[in-house]
């Protein structure tokens, strides 16, 4: 295993605001904070993903949202229904992006999400002060024993200030989770959505273009409201260990024909506009990411 990681740790190309010489390479060693993990219940991977592909998948958004904008689509927590575009998998694709998660995995055989992208536009004037400060939730069952480690993923398309609706989440009671479980009535049925007014502070991490944050599916997280004066692009990606050979097919034939990844949290969109495009071209790495080849 040992081997395995040093081969891995690679390096990653750091964008050129960390460098305005140009693009650098820069080791993962030490970039990855599994500290920060343990601690807080998240950590942020600065500059991975380059800033030129960034900027695709924000256009990409764009495109996808042009003239569009039902409520379904756009709803209060900022998801839009796109995939498949290749900007997209070209950020799944990234080795740098795979190299830190196969830093926490401490293993390069990893499967990568298909999920989905967040736009998120400042609060009309006349909607403001907001009746709500966003949402704070969990997607998995927080009373299992032990604990699996599973751990989400946002990558930052442009700047992201703390006012902008981005990524917020509660490290204090990612902490103290096992005393709230049990102080909790029915620790059985425990709803997965904390509603306000909360116990615990919320923090809101400010992120950069090409940031990664990852954060542990035991912290409490969500996102907030868009109170600053420019939209938040952002996209989901996360890493998990290859599954069987059933949900191989599965990833393949939702790759191949531009469908919505199957689970209640994708709606799809009506327009089906995905569907009539062609695949994603992925690269030799991307086929392994995807479980289409083995690793
Ligand atoms: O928009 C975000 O950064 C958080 C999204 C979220 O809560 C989730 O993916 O479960």
């Amino acid at each position: 295993m040992a081997g395995q990681r040093t081969q891995l740790k690679g390096f990653y190309h750091a964008e050129d605001r960390c460098s305005p010489g140009g693009p650098v390479l820069q080791s993962l060693e030490g970039v990855v904070n599994r500290e920060a993990l343990q601690k807080n219940g998240y950590l942020i991977v600065p500059g991975i993903v380059p800033a030129e592909l960034c900027r695709e998948v924000v256009a990409d958004i764009d495109r996808h949202l042009e003239g569009y904008a039902p409520p379904n689509e756009l709803d209060y927590y900022g998801m839009v229904e796109l995939y498949h575009a290749q900007s997209m998998w070209d950020v799944r694709q990234h080795p740098a992006v795979h190299a830190a998660f196969a830093e926490l995995f401490d293993t390069e055989k990893l499967w990568v999400s298909i999920d989905r992208v967040n736009w998120k536009s400042p609060l009309p004037e006349e909607e403001r002060p907001p009746k709500y400060g966003g949402f704070i939730h969990w997607d998995i069952c927080i009373n299992q024993k032990p604990r699996p480690f599973e751990v989400q993923g946002v990558v930052a398309l442009t700047d992201t200030d703390a006012d902008m609706g981005g990524f917020q989440c509660m490290p204090d009671l990612y902490r103290e989770l096992d005393e709230w479980l049990w102080k909790q009535p029915c620790r059985k049925a425990q709803k997965s959505y904390l509603m306000p007014p909360y116990d615990h502070p919320v923090v809101v991490p400010e992120m950069k273009a090409g940031d990664l944050l990852v954060w542990d599916s035991f912290l409490p997280h969500g996102n907030g409201i868009n109170l600053g004066t420019r939209t938040r692009y952002a996209q989901y990606v996360t890493m998990t260990l290859p599954g069987d050979a059933r949900l191989g097919e599965e990833r393949m034939n939702c790759w191949f024909s531009n469908k919505i990844p199957s689970g209640y949290a994708f709606p799809g969109d009506m327009r089906m506009l995905e569907q009539k495009m062609s695949f994603a071209k992925l690269t030799e790495f991307g086929r392994k990411l995807l479980g289409l080849v083995g690793w």
